[in-house]
């Protein structure tokens, strides 16, 4: 369970201070119980995290433009960047984990991505949003709290709320700053909203304490993302997002269909060199963050659908043999040598469905368009 832990983006703030800020908030809901018990929680806690004690709740009440919306970042204890860096660098074959590509840098590289036009997933699953938010909205619950993993720049959800009205919307991202304009957006476009923003990675734990027990919530997973995880990896993750969503809730996920290796190819080698700019921006990452000295111009990107293991896979390639060091770590490649960065898997929608029933859901709706490139499924918990 993740901790959605109080704080603030800039500056530190007495924890005190943020600690009456949510028991006001808490207060507000009629919940003073457990905004009494908050503090022995929170300290609890502390133990496990590292937190910083802020809300950007608190400055957002100053802001007299700005709708209010809740911020929360979970910091984790560890330097999780660093180290999974170092132990992907020392194994073989090498790998780094994707979430480490979305970086504000990265953000900005993915939302670019999404507009190449060889790109087609993130235009056809908001075409299937618009066309059937109807439809969505006679399965999903109603005044649901409507809960997002990895929410991105927050504009898929946009074509959701008015005809869902969900009682609250909850935001979920790795990239706090891009998250904390995203939810600004969406809590400044639909003032009639709870908006409940919290930085994390959703591959953590995560407790949302502010979501009322009796809710419904709607898990809200669009744009494939479950690919990046391998199939056992995706049913663990599936079974949290059902776990979530606890009895009448579901999940609207987005999956990439399984199609022409020609179409996948390109989606991912775009002409303008936007994903090969992703992809090596996490060596620049780790050169800003992690004291790496990666020739960034000596790496090449690479990425190409592998049908026996129905996925794509993105590879930095070392074009030469070099040295290179990581925060005092030292690795040599060879010309040829691949760090693997990224999978993504895809699904047909009877292996997509099949896996999530193994992970507790039973198959309620599935739109697709009519080339069959993208499926939206609507999932309720078993
Ligand atoms: C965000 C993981 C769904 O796999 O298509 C896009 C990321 N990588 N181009 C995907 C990505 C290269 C994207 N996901």
């Amino acid at each position: 369970m993740l901790v959605c832990k109080i704080t603030c983006l800039t500056g530190e703030v007495p924890e005190q201070t943020c600690r009456s800020a949510v028991a006001y908030r808490d207060v507000g809901e009629g919940r003073e119980q457990e905004a009494e018990a908050s503090p022995a929680r929170i300290a609890a806690r502390r133990r496990s995290y590292r937190m910083i004690f802020c809300n950007n709740w608190v400055s957002a009440m100053t802001k007299a433009a700005a709708e209010d919306y809740a911020f929360y970042q979970v910091v984790p204890g560890d330097n999780s960047f660093q180290q999974e860096v170092i132990d992907g660098l020392s194994r073989q074959p090498r790998c780094i984990p994707p979430k480490y590509f979305y970086d504000r840098d990265g953000s900005r590289l993915f939302e670019s991505i999404c507009e190449q036009p060889e790109y087609y997933p993130t235009r056809t699953e908001t075409a299937l949003l618009k066309q059937y938010a109807d439809e969505i909205a006679a399965v999903a619950a109603s005044d649901c709290h409507l809960i997002e993993p990895g929410s991105g720049s927050c504009e898929k959800v946009r074509h959701l709320l008015d005809a869902l009205q969900p009682a609250a919307y909850v935001p979920l991202d790795i990239s706090c700053e891009f998250l904390e304009k995203a939810a600004a957006g969406i809590a400044d476009d639909y003032p009639w909203l709870d908006v409940h923003a919290v930085c994390t990675d959703i591959t953590t734990e995560v407790s949302l304490p502010f979501i009322p027990e009796q809710a419904d919530a709607v898990m809200f997973y669009p744009g494939s993302s479950i690919g990046n995880f391998d199939p056992d990896d995706a049913r663990a993750f599936l079974a949290c997002l059902a776990n979530i969503s606890g009895a009448g809730g579901g999940l609207l996920i987005g999956v990439d269909l399984k199609k022409a290796p020609e179409i996948l190819d390109a989606a991912y080698n775009d002409a303008n060199g936007v994903t090969a700019a992703f992809n090596l921006n996490l060596l620049r990452r780790i050169n800003r963050e992690l004291a790496g000295d990666f020739d960034t111009e000596a790496f090449a990107h690479h990425a190409f659908y592998n049908s026996a293991r129905g996925r794509v896979e993105m590879h930095l390639i070392s074009e030469r043999r070099q040295t290179v060091s990581v925060d005092g770590h030292i690795f040599e490649f060879n010309a040829g040598d691949s760090i693997h960065t990224e999978n993504s898997y895809k699904y047909t929608i009877d292996e997509f469905q099949t896996l999530a029933q193994q992970a507790g859901f039973t198959a309620c709706r599935v739109w697709s368009d009519n080339d069959d490139l993208f499926s939206l499924h609507y999932l309720q918990v078993a």
